[in-house]
């Protein structure tokens, strides 16, 4: 019997990280890509010591209390909302997540949704395809500028910056942001970004891109009363969670032109989507696929098991999100 950790990873992922881990480990993976329940997920962690998460799994006290040689959970994401911070460190489990890697990876997503939202791209493809283009007319599709307009960011962390400067220095927008904490003079400079409170942002921004991370606090920071003071020309751009935006008042707001356009990489209760938003036109809609290129999503998948090898070689993980 080996006497190497026993690694769960929870969902598929690369071959050659899977076997890195082997090289370390006793490993049990899930090739097939099956989606646990908590049950199954439970009685599978039931004799491991470490994890290789994905945002999909919840990591809650339930499961810690089923999972008593835990010690550490390695998300593949930035984001960690499916982690119950405080149950893990109760229960001095080490939680570690993926920052760095898919920074410009995500930014280039977010400016290429703001782009597609404004221009209409996915709305003015499905009526080509739909074999209605027969015809050029002036105002065909007419959307919003980029170059020149006003990008207000919410949510000022690596990737928000990401997104500035690619909007500032690539298309000459002017950029407004807000954030919990205002950014050091020398990095709003490198940004070109103003900070300004979330009412003048919505009031004030053509194009509002949404790149905060998910806590209780920002649920719906988006709902009616926002979108109420956004221009009725303005889009709105969410690669951040889905519950950041109340999506029934945005699909309702998108359905009677309250504001122009909205591109969604995330939604509430995904993979489920709000039903009125796959029928009003005015939007554009990517199954959570915002740091899906190869090369990040390896080095994503790299960095946890990176922080797995870290942390039982007594290094100390690399991207640690609590201290236990
Ligand atoms: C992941 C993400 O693809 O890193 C994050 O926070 O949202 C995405 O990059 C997703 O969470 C899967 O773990």
């Amino acid at each position: 019997m080996s006497n190497k950790p026993k690694i769960l990873v929870a969902r598929a992922i690369f071959a050659e990280t899977v076997d890195r881990l082997r090289q370390h480990f006793d490993v049990q993976d899930n090739p097939g890509d099956a989606l646990w329940t908590p049950a199954e997920l439970a009685q599978r962690l039931a004799d491991k010591d470490g994890l290789l998460s994905t945002g999909s799994q919840r990591i809650d006290a339930a499961l810690l209390a089923a999972a008593p040689r835990l010690k550490i959970v390695a998300n593949m994401a930035v984001g960690y909302n499916n982690f119950d911070v405080q149950a893990m460190t109760a229960a001095g489990v080490q939680g570690t997540n993926t920052p760095d890697v898919l920074t410009e990876t995500t930014a280039d997503f977010g400016f290429a949704l703001l782009m597609a939202t404004a221009r209409r791209m996915t709305e003015s493809e499905h009526y080509l395809r739909a074999g209605k283009w027969t015809q050029w007319r002036y105002d065909m599709f007419a959307g919003s500028d980029i170059h020149g307009s006003t990008l207000g960011i919410i949510g000022m962390g690596r990737i928000g910056q990401g997104i500035a400067k690619r909007g500032a220095h690539g298309f000459g927008m002017k950029v407004i942001y807000h954030n919990r904490s205002r950014l050091a003079p020398a990095l709003e400079a490198e940004c070109k970004a103003t900070y300004v409170s979330k009412d003048e942002l919505l009031r004030t921004a053509d194009h509002v891109v949404l790149v905060l991370p998910y806590t209780p606090e920002a649920h719906h920071t988006i709902g009616s009363a926002e979108l109420a003071l956004m221009k009725p020309t303005a889009t709105l751009v969410n690669i951040a969670r889905g519950g950041i935006v109340d999506d029934a008042a945005l699909a309702l707001a998108l359905k009677d032109r309250r504001i122009a356009a909205a591109g969604l990489d995330v939604f509430e209760g995904e993979p489920n989507v709000y039903p009125d938003l796959l029928t009003v036109p005015n939007v554009v809609l990517t199954p959570h696929i915002a740091s899906a290129t190869v090369p990040t999503r390896r080095a994503m998948a790299d960095l946890a098991a990176d922080n797995l090898i870290a942390f039982f070689g007594g290094r100390g993980p690399l991207t640690p999100v609590n201290k236990i």
